[in-house]
């Protein structure tokens, strides 16, 4: 009995963060604020994503989403900002 309780609690959606996912990415191509606006906003706009985090510098990309975004999807979006994906 002790046991089912247990898993019952686990099963339970106490919080949300359990099923987001994060993927990263790298882009090409990004040399101020205005590109990684473009880039979060155009990514932003796929389906599932719930926050898209860009360092500058480094060219990554985090998204985070609640089903693995495809790959083809954020190459689509990012192209579509002006930039590519480099891996
Ligand atoms: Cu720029």
């Amino acid at each position: 009995m002790v046991s089912l309780e247990v898993s019952w609690a686990q099963c339970t959606p106490g919080g949300y963060h359990w099923s987001m996912t994060t993927t990263t990415f790298h882009v090409q191509g990004m040399t101020c604020g205005h590109c990684v606006a473009a880039v979060r906003e155009e990514i932003g706009r796929l389906a599932g994503v719930s926050d898209v985090e860009v360092d500058l510098a480094t060219g990554r990309v985090d998204v985070t989403s609640e089903m693995p975004v495809p790959r083809s999807s954020v190459a689509d979006a990012v192209d579509e900002a002006g930039y590519s994906l480099t891996d």
